[in-house]
């Protein structure tokens, strides 16, 4: 016994030492000191100057796997996940939820969420208890403020179907109370968007639904055969009672990977988009100041196409007209090129993992699903794990049963398996569709579309002249400014492990609004991963857009921005009297000798692919270096006009009292 005091009180000591650097790592954040900066009116601004910017190398960004800057833990992707809509589900959001000015993030998991916080630049995992959700397979999650008390509680969606808001107790999520959302008879939401319809100052929101196994089965591409519990939900909230809204009865049932409440027709209301994959045509409504929509026809010629196949949509205004403009992602001609069988699935992708221990991972859940393909049961044998030989006997099974398309083969699925039972049962329930796309607007087989706005409200597809419209297998898809030059660059996430060789994201540079170039390699921005989901996120509060991206069958990465020539400027929203973060705000704003430049954010929430950010408003500048006057129109239709001038290389902090 003796012997082994020291080594206890050694222990103690490690562990109390261990304990101090966490409390000194807390302590050592610095703290952003808030300046009064103007008063007008009920509007009151502070102001935060821009922490210096650093380069780290002689590169537009440098790129790191998760653990470098403590995000070691992330989605556990399993050969399970080989299947839609788990194949292409790792959701990841950014937004401050602890309100120290430094934007934090979270992550969907097959178990719960994983919560980030920002200390100073770097992460450290926010232990949570929230035993209502801890075991729940997650597929969207958003920081929304849905109590508009001014914290961001977080918005969770469920496989099948149960969707929650676990409220922020202002502790760190250490007890939190958790709201059931409603979602009709929905298997899965796959997408979700938020804003205020009914000007009350509660977020009311769509949920974007789906179904699985959409993919290996002929049987859906035709329209008729989407089951009816993938119906989108739209939802009102007044002051938390939850109240489903029935903005048109007849809107078409598809798989909804994209949906977004935003202003795109710039009359200062909420439109809504509706992004489906596969057969069903996208849906675009014009809305009014009492949260009704109206449906965009062929006939109206506002808008003359979409995309077939669509996985995200943004709205913003790219050329700097102060027109919205809108990206919708499809899946570019290229992928004509798929394989015809299966079984030459791209190993490639996972030579990028630094990690040896992930990396392997990757190459075993690769390598058990190509046997899957294999369709027969008994080569799962070759698998020495117990877990590994049942996986892939799961998902052969699945893949039987809907290729033979014989429902008895759910009944061969292990007993431990519930979820993977359900989605085989699930797969052989009804689906009574009747609708006709003739009114609708076209759909374009191949590639993405740029449309431009214009002052009559008619959109032109600009995709092929802006050479915007290639971005492969395309995902998460949202425009930013990440050179800080005034123009708003595409990030497209990239990923399908079909494709041998494996694609990488492709980072479309803004030319002043007249064209884009891919230049994924310049700027350092390659990523050969499988990834569906990023958040921008100034991590280091530098006044320069970073990326994370959510790693799917592969870790984290992080992509630290080094841009040092150009200005910008920041502005967020504390709102009294609307929805308290400003979503659905507009900001305009004016540079330049005689005013001559300017442009527009809008904050949102939703749109993209399993991804939100932060509701910041963040503008290049270029070497312009003073903003000479700002326009907000408010969420609830009220316009402010601030003649004054604004330097650049702070956030300003825009606070409207009652
Ligand atoms: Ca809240
Ligand atoms: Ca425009
Ligand atoms: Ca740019
Ligand atoms: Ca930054």
């Amino acid at each position: 016994m003796k012997a082994l005091r020291p080594l206890f009180i050694g222990m103690i000591l490690l562990l109390i030492l261990f304990e101090f650097s966490v409390l000194l790592r807390d302590v050592s954040v610095p703290v952003l000191k808030r300046n009064h900066y103007y008063t007008q009116g009920n509007i009151v601004i502070e102001s935060i100057d821009h922490q210096t910017r650093n380069v780290i190398e002689n590169k537009p960004f440098s790129r790191y796997e998760g653990e470098a800057l403590g995000l070691d833990k992330y989605l556990n992707f399993s050969s399970l996940d080989f299947i839609e809509p788990f194949v292409m589900v790792s959701s990841i959001t950014s937004g401050d939820f602890n309100n120290d000015g430094w934007q934090d993030i979270v992550l969907g998991d097959r178990k719960g969420i994983l919560l980030y916080k920002n200390i100073g630049g770097r992460f450290t995992l926010q232990e949570t208890y929230i035993p209502e959700i801890k075991d729940l397979n997650v597929i969207v999650v958003a920081f929304v403020d849905i109590n508009n008390d001014g914290w961001q509680d977080i918005y969770i969606t469920t496989y099948g179907g149960e969707n929650y808001f676990v409220v922020n107790d202002k502790k760190g999520f250490r007890n939190p109370e958790v709201l059931k959302a409603p979602n009709k008879e929905a298997e899965v939401t796959l997408a979700a968007s938020f804003g205020d319809l009914n000007r009350d100052g509660y977020l009311d929101f769509i949920n974007g639904n789906g179904f699985s196994l959409s993919s290996y089965i002929p049987i859906y591409e035709q329209l008729e055969a989407v089951p009816p519990y993938a119906a989108n939900v739209m939802v009102m909230n007044k002051e938390l009672d939850f109240k489903e809204y029935n903005y048109n009865p007849n809107e078409v049932v598809g798989q909804s990977l994209s949906v977004l409440l935003a202003d795109f027709t710039n009359d200062h209301n909420l439109d809504l988009i509706i992004g489906n994959d596969l057969q069903a045509p996208d849906v675009f409504y014009t809305g009014n100041s009492t949260g009704a929509f109206r449906k965009i026809l062929k006939v109206d010629g506002l808008i003359l196409v979409s995309v077939h196949d669509n996985m995200s949509v943004d709205v913003a205004d790219f050329n700097n007209d102060l027109y919205m403009d809108i990206y919708a992602v499809g899946r570019s001609s290229l992928s004509n090129f798929l394989p015809r069988s299966f079984r030459d699935r791209g190993e490639q992708y996972c030579f990028e993992i630094k990690n040896s221990e992930e990396r392997q991972k990757c190459k075993n859940n690769l390598r058990i699903n190509k046997v899957t393909d294999e369709g027969d049961i008994e080569q799962c044998d070759v698998f020495e794990q117990h877990k590994d030989k049942n996986d892939c006997l799961v998902m052969t099974i699945l893949r039987l049963a809907t290729s033979r398309y014989d429902k008895s083969f759910c009944e061969k699925i292990p007993a431990d398996y519930k979820m993977y039972q359900r989605i085989c049962h699930k797969y052989f329930g009804p689906r009574n569709q009747t609708y006709s796309v003739e009114e609708d607007v076209e759909q374009k087989e191949w590639d993405n579309v740029l449309l431009q706005g214009s002052s009559g409200g008619v959109f032109q597809d600009v995709s092929q002249e802006t050479n915007s419209e290639d971005g492969r297998w395309g995902w998460n898809a949202k425009f930013a400014d990440l050179d800080n030059d005034e123009w708003q660059d595409i990030y497209v996430a990239n990923g399908e492990f079909r494709f041998n060789p494996a694609y990488s994201n492709i980072f479309f540079h803004n030319y002043e609004g007249q064209f884009f170039k891919a230049e994924q390699e310049n700027f350092n921005l390659e990523n050969y991963n499988m990834v569906t989901a990023y958040t921008y996120i100034d991590i280091d509060n530098d006044g320069d857009l970073d990326i994370i991206s959510a790693g799917l069958n592969g870790p984290i990465n992080v992509y630290i921005n080094n841009e040092m020539e150009n200005n910008s400027i920041t502005f967020e929203f504390r709102d009294q009297k609307g929805n308290h973060f400003g979503i659905e705000n507009k900001i305009y704003i004016y540079y330049g000798e005689s005013n001559e430049r300017h442009q527009v954010r809008q904050i949102k929430s939703g749109g993209g692919f399993l991804s939100f950010d932060s509701p910041i408003a963040h503008f290049g500048l270029g070497k312009y270096d003073i903003v000479n006057r700002v326009e907000i129109v408010w969420s609830t239709g009220e316009k402010t006009i601030i003649d004054k001038e604004f330097l650049v290389n702070k956030q300003y902090v825009i606070l409207r009292n009652e």
